[in-house]
């Protein structure tokens, strides 16, 4: 039986196993999308029938979706900037301590964000939101505004955790909110937290041993302690402006949760829910998918890392897509493309 575990990089749910040939698979050409995003062509098949009668479909985006435009995840390695664990900078206690070293970790972010370019995946959702005959709206928990970038239209996009290139004053009394500033860098005094690598002469030469070499080192470029004074400040009552983004402990604006739920709970059901590049390990983000389950709705999950349950088909309404999101997207969802 070709369909077991290993050969299988696509699940398929049990009731439809019988797969009709007259379905085509759509976006057959680039099946191997060669690196390890190989898709199932039964599974994809099956995928692909299902999302035909879709009418309602939302997508749950997370820092997976950027990985390949060359943006950090938040897991393992990849979620430390100078041996700091983004999770401990990203809390309004982190700001109050050293809103200098918050700054200076934002203000890398945003260069980073401003570098990157949308890839296949982003301009992928963005095309599915232009669709007229499905109703789509993307719950996207990435600050780094590149769903945006790809044309993603804002109206059916939910920046749920904020964005970094909005600013907002610090104090209770000012309403002050800057959305889409763009400068980089915000301040002279952040203009060197871009680079996160200091590069060292090796060897007994050091600074005139220019043939050698450099060798990189991360994450070593000494944090800068710089006064409030030289941080971004509210133009209106001149106290000290933050990231426009939602740091752990505080809860996510009401406008974006009231939208969401409303899309999730009125109208038609949702039919499906994609779920791309995120460990679900944030709340409330991670309980729109068992909503959607609870209504009826599929799930389609698209991560390199997949658990093995999934993809045996132990979980009859959701299906696994193994690989780069940016590169298994444009090939799941080219039926409404
Ligand atoms: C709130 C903005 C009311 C800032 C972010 C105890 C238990 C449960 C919950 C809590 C708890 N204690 C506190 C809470 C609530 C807390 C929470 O969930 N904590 C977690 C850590 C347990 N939530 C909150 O505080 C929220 N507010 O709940 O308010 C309240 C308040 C207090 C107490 C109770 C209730 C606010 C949460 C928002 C925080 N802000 N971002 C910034 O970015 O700087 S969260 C941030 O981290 C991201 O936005 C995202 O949400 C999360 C990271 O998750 P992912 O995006 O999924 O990224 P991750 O790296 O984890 O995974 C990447 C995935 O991609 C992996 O699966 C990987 O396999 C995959 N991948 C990698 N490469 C690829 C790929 N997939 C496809 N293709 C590839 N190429």
């Amino acid at each position: 039986m070709s369909d077991t575990i290993e050969g299988l990089k696509g699940y398929r749910p049990q009731e439809n196993r019988a797969a009709d040939s007259e379905h085509q698979i759509e976006g057959e050409a680039t099946l191997n999308s060669g690196s390890n995003s190989e898709i199932d062509p039964i599974t994809l098949r099956e995928f692909q029938t299902y999302l035909k009668q879709c009418k309602k479909i939302v997508a749950l985006v997370g820092a997976g979706l950027s990985v390949s435009s060359g943006l950090p995840t938040f897991r393992g390695t990849q979620g430390l900037w100078k041996n700091y664990n983004i999770i401990d900078l990203a809390t309004p206690d982190a700001f109050y301590i050293d809103p200098g070293l918050v700054w200076q970790f934002y203000s890398w972010r945003r260069s980073h964000a401003l570098e990157a370019e949308p890839n296949d995946g982003h301009r992928t959702l963005a095309k599915l939101a232009l669709n007229p005959n499905v109703e789509f709206t993307t719950i996207t928990q990435n600050v780094d505004g590149l769903l945006i970038r790809a044309g993603h239209p804002k109206k059916k996009l939910y920046e749920i955790h904020g964005s970094l290139f909005d600013l907002k004053c610090t104090s209770f009394m000012c309403t002050y909110v800057d959305h889409d500033n763009f400068t980089d860098p915000l301040t002279k005094e952040l203009a060197d937290s871009r680079f996160e690598h200091v590069t060292v002469f090796a060897g007994a030469g050091g600074e005139g041993d220019r043939d050698r070499p450099p060798i990189e080192s991360p994450q070593f470029a000494p944090i800068k302690q710089i006064p409030e004074s030289e941080l971004p400040l509210c133009p209106l009552c001149n106290l000290l402006l933050r990231p426009g983004v939602v740091w752990f402990g505080e809860s996510l604006p009401l406008k974006l949760i009231t939208g969401v739920d409303r899309f999730i709970e009125q109208g038609e059901k949702v039919d499906l829910i994609l779920v791309i590049g995120t460990s679900g390990t944030v709340y409330p983000a991670n309980s729109y998918v068992d909503r959607v389950r609870f209504k009826g709705g599929k799930v389609a999950i698209f991560n390199t890392d997949i658990e093995l349950l999934i993809m045996a088909g132990e979980d009859r309404d959701t299906w696994g897509f193994q690989g780069d999101a940016a590169k298994l997207l444009p090939i799941a969802l080219a039926p409404l493309l």
